[in-house]
C-alpha cells in the first residue's frame, strides 16, 4: 500500500466531473487500498479519488466514532444517492483538500446510496449522522464540487486566497 499526495484547492482536477469506473480490476483494488491508507494517515473520515488526482467515481470512508469500537472501512464505486430525507442537518465540515478551514454546511440529514462494491455486487444503505454528511461530501467531490461552493462568495474567496498562499509556501519548502 502507498500513501498518495492529496491535492490542495485550487486545482482544476478538484472541479472536474469524475468518470464512472467501468470494471473492478486489480488497479481499482490497489487504488482503493492506497486511498484507505491515505485517509487513515491524514487523518480523515473520507477521501474521493479526484483528491489524489484520479478522475474516477470511487470514494472511501470510515466515519466510525472513536468510542464506537471497530473501524468500518468502506469502498464505494459509482455511488448514487437514490433517496434523501426532507429533514436537513447542519455540520461543521472540513476537507483534506482545504486544510484547516471549517464551515457549517446544510445537507439532507439522511440519504440512501447505491454503489458497486469491490466484490462486484450492488449495495444499498441508508446513512444518517456523520456518515450521511461524509458520503454526500465525498459524492460532491466526484461531481467536482467542494464544501466551500455552499458558502457565500466572500467567504469562499477568503478561503481560496488562504489556500493559494498555503500552496505557495509549501512549494517554496
Ligand atoms: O473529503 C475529505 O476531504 C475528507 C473530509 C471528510 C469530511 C469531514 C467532515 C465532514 C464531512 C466530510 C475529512 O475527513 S476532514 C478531517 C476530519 O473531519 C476528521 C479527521 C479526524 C478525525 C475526525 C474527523
Ligand atoms: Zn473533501
Amino acid at each position: 500500500m502507498t500513501l498518495r499526495p492529496i491535492l490542495i484547492h485550487p486545482d482544476p482536477r478538484l472541479k472536474t466531473l469524475a468518470e464512472p469506473v467501468p470494471a473492478i480490476t486489480d488497479e481499482i483494488r490497489r487504488l482503493a487500498d492506497d486511498m484507505l491508507e491515505t485517509m487513515y494517515d491524514a487523518p480523515g473520515i473520507g477521501l474521493a479519488a479526484p483528491q489524489i488526482g484520479k478522475l474516477s467515481r470511487l470514494l472511501v470512508m470510515d466515519a466510525t466514532k472513536e468510542d464506537e469500537g471497530a473501524a468500518r472501512p468502506m469502498v464505494l464505486i459509482n455511488p448514487k444517492v437514490t433517496w434523501e430525507s426532507e429533514a436537513r442537518s447542519v455540520y461543521e465540515e472540513g476537507c483534506l483538500s482545504i486544510p484547516e478551514q471549517f464551515a457549517d454546511v446544510e445537507r439532507p440529514a439522511e440519504v440512501e446510496v447505491e454503489w458497486l462494491g469491490l466484490d462486484g455486487k450492488t449495495h444499498s444503505e441508508r446513512f444518517d449522522g456523520l456518515w450521511a454528511t461524509c458520503v454526500q461530501h465525498e459524492i460532491d467531490h466526484l461531481d467536482g464540487r467542494l464544501f466551500i461552493d455552499y458558502l457565500k462568495p466572500m467567504k469562499r474567496q477568503m478561503i481560496t486566497r488562504k489556500m493559494v498562499k498555503l500552496k505557495r509556501e509549501r512549494a517554496r519548502g
